[in-house]
């Protein structure tokens, strides 16, 4: 046994900074092991172990400029040979480590660096592709690999935003401690900071009611969707005189009293939407689980938001482009009633092509709807308003009715949008196109 020094090896630069101490008096080392992690410029190493053994002392701490040939600290080797040795050879051992690895992002570097990228990349072969902008030492990178964890999650917290390895621990505790708990960010590298617990109480009286079943499902179904989909809303107005003008017709109390309930406007807004899906198939389309490819639709089955005691639920009323107003009137009333009576089952509720969600009977002047993925657009309506209107030579009093079409920018382009709604303004003021 004998207490050999060890030395800075050399480094390819003047000096380097000491980032992080990798051991402490007492460890004991295998060869090659990382004793301390070092930084230059654009270049960042671990100096390892030239021998194994026992460490005694190290000499430079976390912070000190440090440059070859300088002492690193001492090992105690059980390795006769070595300890025999004239202790200047173990100078020329640690000569041949290897040289800094580049962490830094894309930005021209030095041969000697570059050379240092070819020797030290097999070590951590995915860690070094995947991870070509983290800023780590070999010895994180390696800790990191046996972990698991993907180095570009972590935030690093030393100089230059370096990983430390204190901020690989800190990422797996917050990980391992997230488990299962619902998050914003799930899958989109979004870091959000908790919504804050407020004791309510404490500012007057309170109730607290829990969430529907209905409401806990929608909730987090929302947020992905509002989250995941970049969404954009188009709107326009359309002049529905002529359409409100046929469907009062269609209301008088002998009518309403054969058939057993009312058209609303809701009817008619469904049948112009379906002939418009037909004339504009790329609305009527989603994307595939990896969005590479759209399916489009040859059927059009239309969602229907419905306001329901316990939460929004969306039945699909199928093939509305085939069926007469009547036939589609009679279904909304009785699906709107399952609805609210808790009746639907799930198969009332897929396959939808489209959503429509009206406000027009509650009131507001428009809204941003939220798209019911996979679909790529929903149409929100607004309550119609009577409106003086310009005709070319006076105005006149219109019904207007405010619609907003939210689309998914992934596959519906702005332009897209504009023709489709346009066209949608067109058949709504055109009755006959849409009883067609
Ligand atoms: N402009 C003016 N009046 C309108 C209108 C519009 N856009 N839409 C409906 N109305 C009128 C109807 O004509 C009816 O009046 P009358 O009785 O005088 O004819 C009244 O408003 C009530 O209509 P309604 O809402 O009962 O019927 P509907 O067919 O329009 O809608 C349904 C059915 C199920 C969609 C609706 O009841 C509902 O639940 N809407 C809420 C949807 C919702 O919550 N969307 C938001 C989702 S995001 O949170």
């Amino acid at each position: 046994m004998a207490t050999k020094e060890i030395f800075i090896p050399e480094l390819g630069t003047d000096s380097v900074d000491v980032t992080e101490i990798l051991v402490a008096p007492g460890d004991v080392v295998e060869v090659e092991q990382g004793l301390v992690s070092v930084e230059g410029d654009k270049a960042s190493m671990d100096i390892p172990a030239p021998f194994s053994g026992t460490i005694v002392s190290i000499a430079v701490k976390s912070g000190d400029k440090i440059s070859s040939g300088m002492k690193l600290g001492e090992i105690e080797s059980a390795d006769e040979a070595l300890s025999s040795a004239p202790a200047s050879s173990d100078k020329a051992a640690i000569q041949n480590v290897p040289k800094p690895v580049s962490t830094a992002p894309e930005v021209p570097q030095s041969s000697a660096v570059a050379v240092a990228k070819k020797t030290t990349a097999p070590t951590t072969p995915a860690l070094v592709n995947q991870n070509r902008n983290v800023y780590a030492s070999p010895s994180i990178r390696k800790t990191a690999n046996r972990l698991g964890v993907d180095l570009t999650q972590v935030p690093g917290t030393g100089r230059k935003g370096r990983i430390l390895a204190e901020d690989v621990e800190k990422w797996v505790k917050h990980t391992l401690s997230n488990i299962g708990k619902p998050s914003a960010g799930v899958g989109l590298g979004i870091e959000l900071p908790a919504m804050p617990s407020v004791d309510f109480s404490k500012y007057g009286e309170i109730d607290s009611v829990e969430l529907t079943k209905i409401q806990k499902f929608s909730g987090p179904v929302l947020h992905r969707n509002w989250v995941r989909i970049p969404h954009v809303t188009q709107f326009e107005e359309s002049d529905i005189s002529e359409l409100e003008a046929f469907r009062k017709s269609q209301n008088s109390p002998k009518e309403v009293k054969i058939r057993g309930f009312k058209l609303t406007p809701l009817v008619f807004i469904m049948k112009a939407v379906a002939k418009t899906l037909e004339l504009h198939p790329r609305m009527n389309t989603s994307l595939s689980a990896d969005a590479q490819s759209l399916i489009y639709k040859k059927y059009v089955h239309i969602g229907i938001a419905v306001d329901t005691p316990n939460g929004l639920v969306v039945p699909v009323i199928r093939d509305v482009n085939k069926r007469t107003i009547s036939d589609l009137s009679a279904e909304l009333f009785e699906t709107s009633k399952k609805a609210r009576d808790g009746q639907l089952t799930i198969e009332n509720m897929k396959g939808g092509c489209f959503t429509i969600s009206s406000l027009g009977g509650i009131g507001g002047t428009n809204f941003t709807p939220i798209i019911n993925a996979p679909e790529v657009g929903i149409l929100g309506v607004s309550k119609a308003q009577m409106r003086p209107t310009w005709d070319g030579d006076k105005f006149m009093p219109r019904l207007i009715l405010p619609l907003a079409l939210s689309y998914d920018h992934r596959v519906i382009d702005g332009a897209d949008a504009a023709r489709f709604i346009t066209t949608l303004k067109s058949e709504l003021e055109d009755i006959r196109k849409i009883i067609l």
